[in-house]
């Protein structure tokens, strides 16, 4: 349970002993430290399997430990001496769980049983499986197909998430929102506009040739800690880090590898961050606005002086459009007015332009802090554009690369898993499987949920996730969700949106990818694409949680056969008897991006998908990279003179993998025991008349007749910029509105709630 948070600013590096520290903790508390030595054998190695947290790339020639702290509590989190069985449901009603702390709900282990919601005990109840199929194919077969959702969390395999993409198209929709909605949306939105490409252009050999990284907005400590070991060796080099957050987070600022006794030993960090800019939430497009207006006067003078250019003309003119309206904007664009809204000073953006402007080859990293915002797009589009200046896209050690989240969102999308009916090849689905898929755009996450709350979506099946809890608007969502006629939940562990009951619900437990999926032609395995666009193989190596636990690629090719008519050319059986069959049938779908799919599996660092625009090569309308306009000078709302409106930055813990809360510990932030706490800059804490460790009151300051308020937060005084302030996800997502998003990818602006905090 949270208790009084305690905060003591953390000096101590990343990694290191801490990090060692931390992953025995985990390890005997989940009862897992059985398995912690397939940690250094199997984790992220070619033979082995690829971790379930982050998806961040795999190196080909691996380190001795391709792990890190988070990788390996969620590799324990996942085999879990702990089980959640069909007794304890009956022991504990739904209305009880719902009061129980999201910690305390997965802690209970993993789900053994599938079971059912019975409402007359209000406790789910073991059901047998086909049972369960033949109900769930019954009710499906009921639905109007427009008015079924398939959501989909980033874990699943790319074998499962083609199966999934197949059975919603067959069935009747695209309705096929996933995790990316909430995240790299905007990614996915703003770079094909850009450069032609929906995904990052970097490879990982392109950190052995940059001259230097830009990083906004992402969190490398917590949220992908094995990048560092890269990061170490750029530093090392002798290539600066230019990094862009409000906070000062400690990933970017000290790193001890546990890899090197020698830096063990002696406990000296290598500092990562050679610059640190706090910038204000919602302030990037200003900040590399500045930076724009920097290189664009120092070419100006080289020009006058007749030194080598800034710009790299011979590439803006042979590769990108829209060059001189950017240079308008730019020339355009007050200095006072991006001061504002960067919250920055003059000299801190020349400095960061500086660097940038010496190096040759830059890579710019980004993560949620561009993503969640009203003008997420624009946050991105500005990146790329600062990139296009000096020809940093498609060269090596040059390019743009986004953290993704889920071990294999990037995967999903790129196997079919979307509602954009556009983006999948639904021709070649219709030759190869003799039907007429839905042209119809289906629902992304923001439109399911809007569809839910006018009552629009009768059932709601998720593959992994935590819906209800991931989204905005949790209180009305919740009310709203109970409205649904059917939930079915396939799932590894218990989470609330579980127990946000529809009319029928269903909890299926499914095997975990670190567990021997056994099939009848022998153990399989299965892919994922990582950050990098690169496809690993993965191998199971342990024994199922649960007897009855049935594979991810089971339960789809189940529901899909008890619900569609027959069709003789999709094999679901034959499918599950050999995933390798689904990589086929993949290949076939997909044949310029997965070429020789079941013998290129165990390349050594995942094999490489085509990405066109690491060859120059833009599939945009222009046929060129294009520099985009942004559409506001601030990414989120315009700051604005009432300086107590602030805004509210939700972000994850050290302790957490998403709404996976893994313990109250945020070691690398210094807060300890509670996640119910508001970090905030002390001048505004003071002026806003609240005790130093005291309680607040948070209210979402938007005029829509819908009271928003989190009460009993308790205040810490933290290092970032006034006007800003920061507390977890996913306690404050129901202080989001759902209609906050970004305008153009409906990702939910996370990162920039408009918030009042008052004495609680
Ligand atoms: N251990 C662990 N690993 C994870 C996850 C996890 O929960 N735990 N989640 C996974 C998933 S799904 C994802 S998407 C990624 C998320 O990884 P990140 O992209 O790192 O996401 P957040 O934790 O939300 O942190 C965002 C960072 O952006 C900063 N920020 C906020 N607003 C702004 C802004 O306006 N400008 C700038 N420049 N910075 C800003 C915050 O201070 C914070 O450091 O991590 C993945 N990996
Ligand atoms: N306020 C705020 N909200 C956010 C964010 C934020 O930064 N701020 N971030 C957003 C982002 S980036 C994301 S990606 C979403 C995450 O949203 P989701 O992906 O929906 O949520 P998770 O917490 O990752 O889902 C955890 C659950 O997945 C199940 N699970 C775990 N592993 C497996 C598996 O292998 N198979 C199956 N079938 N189930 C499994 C478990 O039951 C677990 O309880 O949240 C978004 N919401
Ligand atoms: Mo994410």
């Amino acid at each position: 349970m949270d208790k009084k948070a305690e905060f003591k600013t953390y000096e101590m590096p990343t990694g290191g002993w801490g990090s060692i520290k931390s992953v025995v903790k985990h390890a005997i508390k989940q009862g897992a430290v059985k398995t912690t030595p397939g940690l250094m054998t199997d984790h992220n190695k070619v033979g082995g399997y690829a971790c379930t947290s982050c998806a961040w790339a795999k190196p080909g020639k691996p380190h001795l430990a391709e792990f890190c702290e988070n990788g390996a509590k969620a590799t324990f989190w996942d085999l879990t001496s702990k089980r959640t069985t069909p007794d304890f449901f009956a022991r504990h009603t739904v209305t009880e769980l719902l009061t129980w702390a999201d910690y305390d709900l997965e802690n209970e282990g993993r789900l053994t049983h599938p079971v059912r919601y019975d409402r007359a005990s209000d406790t789910f109840v073991e059901v047998g499986w086909a049972d369960a199929f033949a109900d769930i194919g019954s009710k499906l077969k009921g639905y109007d197909p427009e008015k079924v959702v398939f959501y989909a969390s980033g874990r699943a395999s790319l074998e499962t998430s083609y199966m999934y993409q197949l059975l919603a198209r067959l069935y009747g929709n695209n309705n096929l929102p996933d995790s990316s909605n909430m995240c790299h949306e905007t990614t996915s939105v703003a770079l094909p506009q850009s450069i032609g490409t929906p995904v990052g252009t970097i490879l990982l050999d392109d950190y052995n040739h940059t001259d230097c990284i830009l990083s906004f907005g992402q969190n490398v400590g917590t949220n992908a800690p094995r990048l560092l070991h890269t990061l170490q060796e750029v530093r090392e080099r002798g290539a600066p880090v230019v990094v862009f957050n409000p906070l000062k987070e400690r990933g970017w600022q000290a790193f001890v590898n546990p890899q090197r006794p020698g830096q063990m030993a002696t406990n000296k960090p290598t500092d990562i961050a050679t610059q640190y800019y706090q910038v204000n939430a919602g302030g990037d497009i200003a900040a590399i606005m500045g930076m724009a207006k920097c290189l664009f006067d120092w070419d100006d003078e080289a020009i006058a002086t007749g030194a080598a250019r800034i710009l790299d003309e011979a590439f803006i003119a042979a590769h990108t459009h829209g060059f001189e309206q950017f240079e308008a904007h730019v020339r355009s664009t007050a200095w006072p007015d991006i001061l504002k809204a960067s919250g920055l000073t003059y000299a801190s953006i020349e400095a960061a332009a500086k660097t940038y402007a010496k190096a040759r080859s830059v890579i710019a990293i980004y993560g949620m802090g561009l993503t969640q915002h009203r003008y997420g797009v624009s946050n991105i589009q500005m990146l790329v554009n600062l990139l296009l200046m000096r020809g940093n896209i498609g060269r090596p050690g040059a390019g743009i690369c986004p953290v993704r989240g889920h071990s294999n969102v990037q995967g999903q999308r790129t196997v079919g898993i979307s509602e954009k009916a556009d983006l999948v090849p639904l021709d070649r689905l219709a030759e190869q499987y003799h039907f007429e898929p839905p042209r119809k755009d289906g629902l992304n996450t923001v439109e399911a949920c809007e569809a839910i709350v006018k009552g629009d979506v009768k059932a709601f099946i998720s593959l992994g996730g935590n819906f209800v809890r991931a989204i905005p608007e949790r209180t009305l969502m919740e009310e709203k969700w109970r409205g649904l006629d059917l939930s079915v939940q396939i799932a590894t562990k218990l989470n609330r949106s579980h127990l946000i009951t529809a009319a029928t619900t269903y909890i299926l437990p499914t095997l975990v990818r670190t567990e021997i999926d056994e099939q009848s032609s022998g153990p399989q395995i299965v892919t994922m694409e990582d950050s990098t666009t690169c496809i690993h193989a993965s191998r199971g190596k342990y024994q199922p949680a649960s007897a009855a636990l049935l594979s991810e690629p089971r339960i789809v090719a189940e529901i899909a056969k008890h619900t569609l008519p027959p069709n003789p050319t999709v094999p679901w059986d034959e499918w599950v008897a050999d995933y390798a069959k689904v990589r086929d049938a993949i290949e076939a779908t997909f044949p310029e991006q997965f070429r020789d799919f079941n013998a290129r599996l165990d390349t050594p660092g995942g094999f490489p998908r085509p990405v066109p625009a690491r060859d120059r090569v833009w599939k945009t309308e222009t046929g060129k990279a294009n520099f985009k306009l942004p559409k506001s000078l601030d990414a989120s709302f315009s700051v604005s003179d009432d300086r107590d409106l602030l805004r509210l930055v939700t972000l994850r813990s050290n302790d957490q993998f998403n709404t996976t809360v893994y313990g109250y510990d945020d070691r690398l932030r210094g807060i300890h025991k509670s996640r119910m706490i508001i970090m905030m800059n002390a001048d505004d804490r003071i002026r806003l008349g609240l005790a130093k460790d005291g309680l607040a009151r948070i209210t979402t300051a938007v005029d829509d007749g819908i009271e928003r308020t989190l009460t009993g937060m308790q205040v810490i005084d933290y290092d970032l910029p006034p006007g800003t302030c920061a507390a977890y996800f996913p306690e404050c997502n129901s202080l989001i509105p759902l209609w906050q998003h970004d305008e153009d990818s409906k990702t939910p602006a996370a990162k920039s709630v408009p918030v009042r905090i008052t004495p609680a």
